[in-house]
């Protein structure tokens, strides 16, 4: 009799554990985004959030807190660095405060495909892990180049006297040719351009039409430099909790996310079109400036990196180099 007593009790145990097991097996990421909400950045991270919700019962969940408005989009990379959030959608260039490094992913030149089968993904990692406390996840914007979008007619890359709207992607480059610089955030641009205190900003190809900056630009100068990196960061020790079926499951899903990337290049038709429509002129150099223009933004941006951190830009260079043709 006791001995059935027994038994019972530690089988209601073992269902008890099992139950609590089970439980446990599901773990829920809180995400931000330091872009717009209605931007296009987070329009393609919805659907994506909501199919890793779908596929991801019992084991996956990703809990959307929100965009600037939850959380300035310069705190962000602080908040995954410290756990504040488990994950988040940024750009290096909000998140120097945490590592200077991130901003040098602008600079690459092969896409994330390349990237994950040279070393360059796992060189990134290295440097995230060991500075950011973070997980780089995957790069979900890329064939987005930066440009120049000024309300004054220059006819030449000369800057000088021009005041623009920067974050650290374009610093360095926009001061090489004279401009006068101000860093502000995205939610920050239209009141600027309203008020008159820049002559210009730094965005890429694609979304000036998403926080409705098409009704204060005029110009936009081609070419464009650089490649616009958006991508998702995790802190590094909800990285590491989780168990390897999560991390397979979230790998999946980061994968398939980059495989959306093809988007970008008709998104950049799209929007060239759309800006024409809009009134925006183009402002375009001849081909030998064009070059010149481009090739100073690559050597000013690879001499900042590696002024400030002459180890990494090192390794990162070899990787980020365009592919040989
Ligand atoms: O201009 C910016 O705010 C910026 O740095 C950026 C970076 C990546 C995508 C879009 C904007």
């Amino acid at each position: 009799m006791k001995r059935r007593l027994i038994c019972q009790a530690s089988a209601l145990l073992m269902a008890m554990g099992f139950a609590a097991g089970a439980a446990a097996q599901e773990t829920t990421l809180r995400l931000v985004s330091a872009f717009a909400e209605n931007g296009i950045y987070v329009q393609r991270l919805q659907p994506w959030i909501q199919k890793f919700n779908a596929e991801g019962k019992g084991v996956l969940q990703i809990n959307f807190i929100g965009g600037p408005k939850a959380m300035p989009p310069f705190e962000v990379g602080n908040a995954v660095k410290t756990g504040v959030v488990d994950v988040a959608l940024s750009t290096g260039a909000f998140y120097t405060n945490v590592m200077p490094e991130a901003d040098f992913l602008k600079l690459t030149q092969v896409p994330v495909a390349e990237q994950r089968k040279n070393g360059a993904f796992d060189a990134i990692n290295k440097v995230w892990n060991e500075k950011g406390n973070m997980q780089y996840l995957a790069r979900m914007v890329e064939n987005q180049p930066f440009h120049l979008y000024l309300n004054k007619k220059i006819d030449k890359p000369d800057l000088g006297g021009l005041k623009v709207r920067i974050t650290p992607v374009y610093r360095d480059f926009f001061q090489s040719l004279g401009a006068n610089v101000v860093t502000t955030a995205p939610g920050e641009v239209y009141t600027a351009l309203e008020r008159g205190v820049v002559d210009g900003y730094g965005w890429p190809i694609g979304g000036i039409f998403d926080l409705n900056w098409q009704e204060k630009t005029k110009y936009r100068v081609d070419p464009g430099f650089y490649d616009a990196e958006v991508s998702l960061i995790m802190n590094l020790a909800a990285y590491r909790k989780l168990s390897q079926p999560q991390r397979d499951y979230l790998q999946k899903q980061l994968l398939a996310l980059e495989a959306e990337n093809t988007f970008w290049a008709k998104y950049t038709a799209d929007e060239v079109a759309r800006q024409q429509k809009a009134g925006i002129e183009t402002i375009k150099f001849d081909a030998a400036t064009a070059r010149t223009f481009v090739d100073k933004a690559y050597q000013v941006g690879w001499a900042s990196a590696e002024k400030q951190s002459p180890e990494i830009a090192g390794r990162f260079k070899k990787l980020f180099a365009p592919a040989a043709k």
